[in-house]
């Protein structure tokens, strides 16, 4: 009898509800949302999510034994239940790190599990080199380091080789004249004054996003783009830390990994990952000895695919221990 699972709900945990849910005020202009789900008195993770802009899911709860696990998750700024939405100002990577420090800070929690995914791993090993010691082990997924290589690939040529039809749209969304350089074309028009340009700007930013997050294609997730509300904040937010290199110099994480060498560290990456290639989180792996990394065969970039998922929530279930 064959025991690979098919679907997700095989794989994950069932859905739970969180016990508890805030809204912190982070500065004058910032109010960020969070919650809590599991056993209040479980082994405290944070759970950081992708995008910049991205917000979290109810789903991602379900990565986690919650008779073993707090799971405490919030949206970054301008995203998410946090307000203002979509809001740019007073929102760079640095002051992130200071709200995942407030959080902690608001629930008590003295040191705390890691665990992100894409944007979500850019921002938690940040985190992490900012303050290593509150950071019991990382699990990471999809490594992004936000270097312009990365970038390129991404949203200039690389992933457009692999992509070329759900490239054209993207591309040709930005006139000749503007394709050479298309995060700046973009970042014109997702900050326009006019609604409709922005509106417009973000479901062709977010569509391409989501068109190549998946080694299979999911019509669910494309859906993603057409919900405008998700999408202008998603892709005004990434676009203003793209173009801002993340507010950090190049290589600022492959730079300061000794600050980090001896967290124990889990890594799991789709070997077709076409939004951040394997290339990362090999470099990454190479200079974290206390890492481990999960290649999976058959998976792209998104946790939603059952093989990333199945090795999350094994990294999950022995992370408990450490
Ligand atoms: N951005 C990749 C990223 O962090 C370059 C990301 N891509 N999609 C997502 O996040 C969501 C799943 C949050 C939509």
């Amino acid at each position: 009898m064959s025991t690979i699972p098919q679907v997700l709900d095989d794989v994950l945990y069932p859905k739970i509800e969180p016990y508890l849910e805030g809204m912190l005020s982070v500065s004058d202009h910032h109010t960020i949302a969070w919650e809590c789900a599991g056993n209040p008195e479980g082994i405290p993770v944070i759970v950081i999510h992708g995008g910049p802009g991205g917000g979290s899911q109810p789903s991602y709860r379900q990565y986690f034994d919650p008779q073993k696990w707090n799971i405490i998750q919030f949206d970054q700024r301008g995203c998410g239940k946090s307000t203002p939405y979509a809001s740019l100002e007073e929102n760079t990577t640095n002051h992130l790190v200071s709200d995942i420090e407030a959080l902690r800070k608001h629930l008590n929690v003295e040191t705390w599990h890691v665990f992100g995914g894409s944007w979500g791993s850019t921002l938690s090993l940040i985190y992490g080199i900012s303050h290593p010691k509150r950071v019991r082990s990382f699990i990471l997924r999809g490594i992004f380091m936000c270097r312009r290589s990365e970038l390129n690939w991404f949203y200039q040529e690389g992933a457009s080789h692999v992509f070329p039809d759900a490239f054209e749209p993207y591309l040709n969304h930005i006139p000749k004249d503007e394709q050479h350089a298309l995060i700046s074309a973009y970042y014109r028009r997702l900050t326009s004054d006019d609604v409709e340009v922005r509106r417009n700007a973000a479901k062709e930013w977010t569509r391409w996003e989501m068109a190549t997050s998946r080694l299979l294609p999911d019509p669910e997730y494309l859906d993603k783009a057409e919900d405008l509300d998700f999408a202008v904040a998603f892709a005004r937010i990434e676009c203003h830390y793209f173009i801002n290199a993340i507010f950090v110099e190049e290589a600022y994480i492959l730079n300061n990994t000794r600050t980090i060498e001896e967290i124990p560290t889990v890594i799991v990456q789709g070997r077709y990952d076409m939004v951040c290639p394997v290339k990362s989180a090999w470099e990454l792996h190479k200079q974290l000895p206390n890492s481990n990394l999960h290649i999976i065969p058959d998976a792209g970039h998104s946790m939603g695919e059952v093989p990333i998922a199945k090795a999350l929530v094994e990294a999950t279930d022995s992370a408990e221990k450490m």
